[in-house]
């Protein structure tokens, strides 16, 4: 029976996965090559270092440590600028009416981002003070497919793993939900998320009660 939901961040409760994209292939760009939208599907759900390392692989561009990590501290520069414009209108449709109904029906949430920036987006569209726990970058050492950010999320509500429903929009953070024994619900389409237990394209006029039917 289904006590919690975990949500991702990033391409579920605002779409900061396009201003990742666009920070991303800036600093892409600068280095000299490009990352199209089907190679960005990959690093999503991915942290920062991981996602650097496997652009400037894609990119066959070698660095040194040092270099890699101050593109990463201009990256998240950029991407910052974009967080900081952001309000409660960068919602994404129906995430704030799903989570006045989770809490109508006693279910408790939590967060389940890997990024280090979690904490600013949450004040920043209003939504921190809605979580029963927040796990994010900050508190998790290993990337999603990595179960690591759910398990934490579950032991933080006080819930076991199958007790809990993971809402996500990366195919490596619905292998994780899967690796921690969850099922998950993607936000997107089948081509991109194959893995997801149920699709859908938003959360905008999504019942409670019928989310439970198709799953
Ligand atoms: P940051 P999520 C992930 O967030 C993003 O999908 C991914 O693109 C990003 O690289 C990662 O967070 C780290 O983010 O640089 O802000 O620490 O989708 O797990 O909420
Ligand atoms: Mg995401």
């Amino acid at each position: 029976m289904i006590k919690g939901f975990l949500f991702d961040l990033d391409g579920v409760i605002v779409d900061t996965a396009v201003y990742h994209y666009q920070a991303w292939r800036r600093m892409a760009n600068e280095l000299g090559f490009d990352i199209s939208e089907e190679f960005n599907e990959t690093l999503k759900g991915i942290s920062r270092m991981d996602s650097i390392a496997r652009i400037l692989e894609h990119g066959k561009v070698s660095l040194p440590e040092e270099r890699i990590l101050e593109l990463a501290k201009l990256k998240n520069e950029w991407y910052l600028e974009e967080v900081e414009k952001m309000t409660s209108a960068n919602v994404l449709p129906g995430i704030q009416e799903l989570i006045s109904q989770l809490k109508a029906g006693g279910y408790k949430i939590s967060l389940g981002s890997a990024s280090k920036n979690a904490p600013k987006i949450l004040e920043r569209i209003g939504l921190a003070p809605e979580f029963d726990a927040i796990v994010d970058g900050n508190s998790v050492k290993k990337s999603k497919p990595d179960p690591e950010v759910f398990i934490k999320g579950a032991e933080a509500l006080n819930l076991k793993n199958e007790e809990c429903l993971v809402i996500e929009d990366a195919f490596a953070g619905i292998e994780a939900a899967h690796a921690a024994g969850m099922k998950a619900i993607g936000i997107g389409t089948k081509e991109n998320l194959p893995n997801a237990d149920l699709i859908l394209a938003s959360f905008e006029e999504v019942k409670l009660e019928d989310l439970f039917k198709e799953l």
